[in-house]
Parts: structure tokens; C-alpha cells; sequence
């Protein structure tokens, strides 16, 4: 620190950041003359988004250097969220909304020649996620820092985010997605760096006073650097920290000597092979795939980040037992799990502690929060992938198993098979691990992600833990979204009309105060309003794919959307197959007939893992679908099919304010949550969906007379597969009809979209689509008549978003504090809002 006589200097030069129009454009040009090395005759929209974000940037920095002091003063219990993902999206818009300045900053930018909006849609989108799972970190970020908790996450930098997809002839093709060109929005911290180990041997020695210890040599080492992301909270000073780790080759002296001889490519392998850990996400949401670099990649990330965390608590020179009272550790979903290992190693072969004391203070650090019940999701690692690359931790993990096993023996001498089915170690060939019961056993608590799901992991995949630990170690913390991105920035218009029912702005802090819209569902020009707000954003979307597609879509139909992963069990194969349905229904209507049907715009977007033939295929159907019917003169506005290439957080942005219908219709039991569904009714639309996730919630919060139920119930899905594997499965005729008009070659080659009918008709219809297709179509034709009685419909719209109070993330975010981290907000005095 500078002393004491010298900080009057510092002080008096001390950058407060600017508070009005003038301050601002200030900044900009001045970043555009100096940073950016351009004038007033070169800044272009790019330069001009460039400069605007580095004005914020700094601004934000200087919320946050204070948020970090007045943290690191006051020394209370933080948390850490690690998560493999954090799907951020656009950062410029949510800062500038987030610290109250966006008329501000658009009254600059107009003066210095731009529109606000143009400035904004030059952002890449920071896509370092799948999915959902990603997505959710995102919003508690926004969530931690808006409720002044002392919060930081920990993740990698991947330098490719998630791929790009285009379409070509109605393929998926994937692009790489090279985010980092440009990127104001991190702080690298090259002073913050660390070497992690891998592979290598382990001694054991004897020490002076007999004891065993342990270490672990490593054969390789790696460097992490860290790179800081500000996260701001609404409202607030408060401005919290991302940090993502990036690889670096360990050694930074180059290999002269190789490249003197001319071995140009082994002179830099080195640090090729360092750069490769960080260098890729992982494209698949809902499925692991074992491989060598993705364990990597977790040990690299997990290790970087409790070594930071370790070292910060040994600064306040507390004693090791204190450890849980200052830290608590989020594992999101079983990605981060070595850190369980990792702490209790760093525990007992470094500081010295003896293994049960290390191992009270893991547990009572750790929380783990379960995302699926999907088995291909459940990550395992062979053993012999583990001793190749850590091996002191497969030692370790073999440790905390034995002890595990012994404390099941002792509960239930004798129940053999009880040992068998919870062990670590799976007993297969190879023999694998299994993280999620590792994250179990080194967790104080275990919590799903919606009522529904939280049920079943306590009655299925994780029944017997709960016979071991009780059921008080399992509990539930239902998703939710932030109501600043998902309302105030991608809704601006309609966060706005109902600021001026809810008493102002009030809501987007406590989303409990839309409640106050109730009574005005019934209010004529309120709801007149509401519907104009609607159109105008269904508007903006057709013209989005007039200009994307070519393809044009009527702002007055039905828009009926669904966008998130591709994936068999969310089954946008049973859409598809409604759209055909649809369609052959509407070809065989006498024409007076069919132009009294309700005109629809059938909406996809959605990512499929690369890997991920059926996804690819259903990618391909849709496609294929759409060029017919859009192109068949006797349907015209009746119905249109659109795939919108790419689908990210920008886009939902624009999508989900368009919706009047969104599709959340996974086979039951198999949507942990679904986050989407609750931005949707969020931004004025309804939902048709399953009895799964959180759509249950949603629909006890917001009645059911307000959603579009159908299909079968979670607890009959394993007796109807059962009777599918013993030929019980008549297929349902209308589905029947889709397939042969499949089979005909009406939408392009049948063998092109062989393996989705053949997985329906031939291979047991695992996803139950069959069996649900009858009750989808006919709930269809239900929103169908209610579409018509458009003032009812809006009626429906409004109290369904009044009563979406409890999906905030901000009450998420409570829950968590209260009854996993028993962490408390720093509270901000009034002075330091100044
Ligand atoms: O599939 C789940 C979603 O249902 C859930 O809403 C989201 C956030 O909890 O997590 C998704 N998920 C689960 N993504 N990956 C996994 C399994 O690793």
C-alpha cells in the first residue's frame, strides 16, 4: 500500500468516472482518438461500440476496485460459483442498464452521430456455454452482484466459445466462433498467474516424527493466467468478479536451441500443447464423452481457482478450521468436482492436516447442484485416465472411498449389493468414476433444480444416498432468471408499461411486485397496450427473417416458437412432426374452409452437439419442411416454417419478446428445469408443454386456465417404455400419416430422415412421442381457438407474468445463501453508493 503521507497525491488524482452526457462523450472520443487511434473521420459503428465500451469499462472498473477493498476490509464470507460455462452474452447494453446510464449514454451517441441500437448490435455475443446450464450462471452472477453478496466465479477462457452454426442446404455447419478479437470487456492479470501440474509420480516418505507424507512430483506443468470480467449489479455499487483462467506453456523461455537447428514446430510445441487446454469449449449440453482433454481442462481450472481461493484465505491468517466459515464453494453440475479432491489434498500433503479434519472442512465447503437425470449426462472417468494424469488424486479419491464404504458397511452390514451400487468406483471394465456420487459424498448439501427433478434424483439416481446421509442433505432450489436481461434489456417497451403500473422500476428488484398487474387484466386499454407492445416486437422479428432468410412471415399470425439445444429428449422431432401434421390437415381442407384456419409462423432455433447424428437430422427435417410449405402456394400465411441460424443469448434477446406460444415439451421426467420456459411467460407469452421441470411450477404460480398442458405424467413414462420393449406400441394413426408422407419423399429424400422415424417406429420410441402426439395436437388446436379471443389471450398474458414473481433469480440466489452458503450480503452503506 502507499503510505500515508503520499495518498493525498494519490487522492487528489483519483478517477471518479463520468455521471453525465458530456462526461461520457467525452470518454468515447477520447478513446476513440487515443485507444483506438482513429478520428471523426474513421469511426465507424464498430469503433464507436469499441470506444463506448471502454468508457464503460472503465467506469465499471472503478465499482469494482471499490467493491474488491470493501470486501477484502470487511472479510466476510464469500462464495464461489465455479462453473465450466457462463453463456454472458452481450456485455455494453446490460452495463450501461445495469448502472442506470443508458439514456445517458444514448442522448451521447446520438449527439456524436450514432443510433444506440446499431452501437449495441455490433457486440459478440461472449458464448463460453451450451445451454441452460450456462445460461444459469449467468443470471446468478447478475443475481450475486445485484444483492450485494461477496460472489465470484471462476471458469476458463476458452478462446473458441461455443461454434457458429450455418445452415447450408438445410445443414447444420459448424464455424468456429474466434470471440477474443476484440474484447474490452476483461482485465488480464498476468501478475495473477499459477503452475498446475499433471501426470508425474508420487513419493511417499517417513518424517521426523514417523508420520507418513505424501506428494505428488508432477511431469508436466502448465501456467493459468487469469483474466477478470466485471460483473455489475443492478442498482448497486456493487460490481462483482468473473475470473477466467487461460493456459499458458509453464516456461516462458523459448526453445532456441530446437529452433536454431531448424525444428521450427517442436520449438513452439510446448506451448502449443499448454494453449490447447483452455482453447475449446466442449460443444455438448447433456452428454459426456470421457475425454482426455476435458478432464484436463476441469483439473486446470478446479486447481487455478482454489488456489486463489486458498490464498486469499491465508491471508487473514486464520486458523484451517475457520476455512468453511469464510468460504463457500458452488460445484455447478459435476464439472468442477476434482476440487473436492484438490482442496483435501492441498489439505493433508501441503498444510499438514490429518485426513478427517481436512476432510469436515471439504464437506462443510461444498455444495453440489445436479442439472440431469439424463445417464449419458453423468460424468465418469476411467481409472486408468485418471492414474495416467493425476495420479496422487486417484489415491486420494480411492481414500475418501474406502472411508465412504466403511461408513455403509457399518449402516447396513448386510446389504452386499448396497456397497456395489453407491461405490466411487464403478466396478466395470474399465473401472470408472463416478463424479456425481463423489460430488454427493464431498458435498454438505445436494440440490436439483426444480420441485419435480429435485423428487427425482432423491427417488431414482441418487435413492441410496439418501438412505445414507437422510434426506436433509438433498434439497431443492427452483431456477430462475434474471428480470434485468430478460425483461428490462430484451423488453424494453413492455418493462416500461408496466413500470407504470407497479409503482416504477421497483420490480426489477423484486419481481414480487408484479403482482400489481393482476388487476388489470381486465383493463381494455392497458391490454391494447400490451398487445401493440407485442406486435411491434413479432414486427421486428419478421423483418429479422425477411432479411436473414428471404423468407416472409405475417407479424398477425401465431408465432409459435421453440429455441434452445437440439436434443431427442426435448423432442423437437415431436414438433416437427406436429408442422406436418399441420400441414397435410390444412392441404386437405376444402379452401373456404382453410382460409377460416389460424394463420401460424412455426419457429426453430438450436444448436446440435457435432457428434449428434439425430439432432443433425431433425436439424435437416425441419429444413426441409420449411422450403415446402413456404414455397406451397395453396397454404400462403397459413402456415410458414423458419429455422433461425445460430441461436444465442442476442438472439433469445430478440425471439423470446415475439413469442405468443413457446414449446417446453421434453418427455416427462427428463427437463431438469428449463429455464427458457420462464422467460418466455416473463416477456408475454404462453407456454404448451409437459408435465416436467419447471413448467409445473410455472403453472401452479400462474393457474392453469393459463397453459397449455398435455401428455403423460413423469411417473408412467418407465411403464410405458416397458410396454414399448414388450410390442405393446401401436403408433398413433395421425403420426402414421406424417411418417408416410415422410416415407413418400415429400419433404426430400426419405433416408435422409430414416433414423427418426426408425427410433419412433422400430426402436422402442424412447422419448414417448408416440404416445404423447394424439394430446399434442389436439392441446395445439386448443390455443388455436383461444388465439381467436385475442382480448382474452392478453387477459391470459398479463396475469401469467404478474405471476411470475417467483422465478426472479434473485430469490434463487436467497435461497442458496440461506440454506446452502449461509453467506450474507455486504450491505453497502449510503456514502459509498456516492
Ligand atoms: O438440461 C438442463 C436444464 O433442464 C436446466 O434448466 C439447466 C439449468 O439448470 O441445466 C441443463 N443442463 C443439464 N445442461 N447440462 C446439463 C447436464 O450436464
Amino acid at each position: 500500500a502507499i503510505p500515508e503521507p503520499q495518498r493525498e497525491a494519490w487522492k487528489k488524482h483519483s478517477v471518479s468516472g463520468f455521471s453525465d452526457k458530456d462526461g461520457f462523450e467525452k470518454e468515447l472520443v477520447r478513446h476513440v482518438e487515443t485507444t483506438l487511434a482513429r478520428s471523426m473521420y474513421n469511426c465507424d459503428e464498430n469503433a464507436a461500440y469499441a470506444a463506448s465500451s471502454l468508457a464503460f469499462r472503465d467506469r465499471l472498473i472503478l465499482d469494482w476496485n471499490r467493491t474488491q477493498q470493501r470486501q477484502t476490509y470487511r472479510d466476510n464470507k464469500r462464495v464461489y460459483y465455479l462453473s465450466l460455462e457462463f453463456l454472458m452474452g452481450r456485455a455494453l447494453d446490460n452495463a450501461m442498464l445495469n448502472i442506470g446510464q443508458k439514456d445517458l449514454a444514448k442522448a451521447g451517441l446520438s449527439e456524436l452521430g450514432y443510433r444506440i441500437e446499431d452501437i449495441i448490435d455490433q457486440e459478440h455475443d461472449a458464448a463460453l456455454g451450451n445451454g441452460g446450464l450456462g445460461r444459469l450462471a449467468a443470471c446468478f452472477l447478475d443475481s450475486l452482484a445485484s444483492l450485494n453478496y461477496p460472489a465470484w466465479g471462476y471458469g476458463l477462457r476458452y478462446r473458441y466459445g461455443i461454434f457458429k452454426q450455418q445452415i447450408v442446404n438445410g445443414y447444420q455447419v459448424e464455424v468456429p466462433d474466434y470471440w477474443l478479437h476484440f474484447n474490452p470487456w476483461e482485465f488480464p492479470r498476468h501478475d495473477i498467474s499459477i503452475d498446475i501440474g499433471f501426470h508425474g509420480q508420487v513419493h511417499k516418505k517417513t518424517d521426523e516424527n514417523g508420520k507418513t507424507v505424501t506428494s505428488w512430483e508432477p511431469g508436466q506443468m502448465v501456467k493459468a493466467v487469469a483474466y477478470d470480467v466485471p460483473i455489475p449489479g443492478y442498482d448497486t455499487p456493487t460490481t462483482n468478479n468473473l475470473r477466467l483462467w487461460s493456459s499458458e506453456a509453464a516456461s516462458e523461455e523459448f526453445d532456441f536451441q530446437r529452433f536454431n537447428r531448424g525444428e521450427y514446430e517442436s520449438a513452439v510445441a510446448e506451448q502449443q500443447t499448454a494453449e490447447t487446454i483452455s482453447a475449446v469449449l466442449y460443444p455438448n449440453d447433456n452428454l459426456d464423452r470421457g475425454k482426455e482433454l476435458r478432464l484436463k481442462q476441469q483439473y486446470f481450472w478446479v486447481a487455478a481457482s482454489l488456489y486463489d481461493i486458498v490464498r486469499r484465505f491465508k491471508k487473514s491468517r486464520r486458523p484451517w478450521r475457520e476455512f468453511p466459515d469464510q468460504v463457500a464453494i458452488q460445484l455447478n453440475d459435476t464439472h468442477p468436482t476434482l476440487a473436492v479432491v484438490e482442496l483435501q489434498r492441498v489439505l493433508i500433503d501441503l498444510e499438514g492436516l490429518e485426513w478427517d479434519d481436512a476432510w469436515n472442512i471439504v464437506v462443510e465447503t461444498f455444495g453440489y447442484t445436479n442439472h440431469t437425470v439424463l445417464p449419458e449426462a453423468l460424468e465418469k472417468w476411467s481409472v486408468g485416465l485418471f492414474q495416467h494424469l493425476l495420479p496422487r488424486h486417484l489415491q486420494i479419491i480411492y481414500d475418501i472411498n474406502l472411508f465412504f464404504l466403511q461408513k455403509v458397511e457399518r449402516m447396513f452390514p448386510d446389504d452386499r449389493d448396497m456397497l456395489r451400487r453407491i461405490s466411487i468406483i464403478e466396478e466395470a471394465s474399465p473401472k470408472m468414476v463416478r463424479m456425481a456420487y463423489l460430488a454427493i459424498v464431498g458435498s454438505h448439501k445436494v440440490n436439483g433444480v426444480a420441485e419435480l427433478h429435485s423428487d427425482l434424483i432423491k427417488t431414482t439416481i441418487f435413492k441410496d444416498f439418501v438412505a445414507i446421509f437422510g434426506p436433509d442433505k438433498f434439497t431443492n432450489v427452483t431456477n430462475g432468471i434474471t428480470p434485468r436481461r430478460w425483461l428490462h434489456q430484451a423488453n424494453a417497451k413492455l418493462s416500461d408499461l408496466i413500470a407504470t403500473k407497479c409503482e416504477g422500476n421497483g420490480f426489477l428488484n423484486d419481481l414480487t411486485m408484479l403482482s400489481k398487474l393482476e388487476k388489470f387484466a381486465e383493463d381494455k386499454e392497458f391490454r391494447k397496450e400490451w398487445a401493440e407492445i407485442k406486435f411491434a416486437n413479432k414486427v421486428r422479428l419478421a423483418k429479422y427473417i425477411k432479411e436473414t432468410m428471404g423468407i416472409s412471415v405475417n407479424p398477425s399470425a401465431l408465432f409459435d416458437v421453440q429455441v434452445k439445444r437440439i436434443h431427442e429428449y426435448k423432442r423437437q422431432q415431436m414438433n416437427i412432426f406436429g408442422v406436418i401434421h399441420r400441414y397435410l390437415t390444412l392441404k386437405a381442407m376444402a379452401p373456404e374452409k382453410r382460409k377460416k384456419q389460424q394463420p401460424r409462423v412455426s419457429i426453430f432455433g438450436g444448436k446440435a452437439a457435432p457428434g449428434y447424428w439425430m439432432a443433425k437430422q431433425i436439424i435437416h427435417l425441419i429444413n426441409s419442411v420449411g422450403s415446402v410449405v413456404n414455397n406451397d402456394a395453396d397454404i400462403g400465411d397459413l402456415l410458414k416454417v423458419v429455422f433461425i441460424a445460430d441461436y444465442n443469448v442476442s438472439k433469445a434477446e430478440m425471439i423470446i419478446p415475439a413469442s405468443d406460444l413457446s414449446e417446453h415439451i421434453s418427455t416427462a421426467g427428463t427437463e431438469a428445469s428449463g429455464t427458457s420456459n420462464m422467460k418466455f411467460v416473463l416477456n408475454g407469452g404462453l407456454i404448451i408443454g409437459t408435465c416436467d421441470g419447471a413448467n409445473i411450477e410455472i403453472t401452479r404460480e400462474t393457474g392453469e386456465n393459463n397453459i397449455f398442458l398435455f401428455g403423460n405424467l413423469a411417473e408412467d413414462v418407465e411403464d410405458l417404455r416397458h410396454a414399448h420393449t414388450y410390442g405393446q406400441h401401436s403408433l398413433d394413426p395421425d403420426l402414421v400419416k406424417v411418417f408416410d408422407e415422410i416415407n413418400k419423399g415429400t419433404f426430400g429424400s426419405p433416408e435422409d430422415f430414416g433414423g427418426l422415424v426408425a427410433s419412433v417406429r422400430e426402436h422402442g420410441d424412447y422419448y414417448l412421442v408416440s404416445d404423447d402426439f394424439h394430446s399434442y395436437i389436439e392441446t395445439h388446436a386448443l390455443v388455436d381457438e383461444a388465439y381467436k379471443n385475442q382480448e382474452e389471450w392478453v387477459s391470459k398474458c398479463v396475469l401469467s407474468v404478474a405471476r411470475m414473481g417467483f422465478f426472479s433469480s434473485d430469490r434463487c440466489i436467497n435461497e442458496y445463501a440461506e440454506s446452502i452458503w449461509n453467506v450474507e450480503p455486504l450491505v453497502v452503506k449510503d456514502d459509498a453508493k456516492a
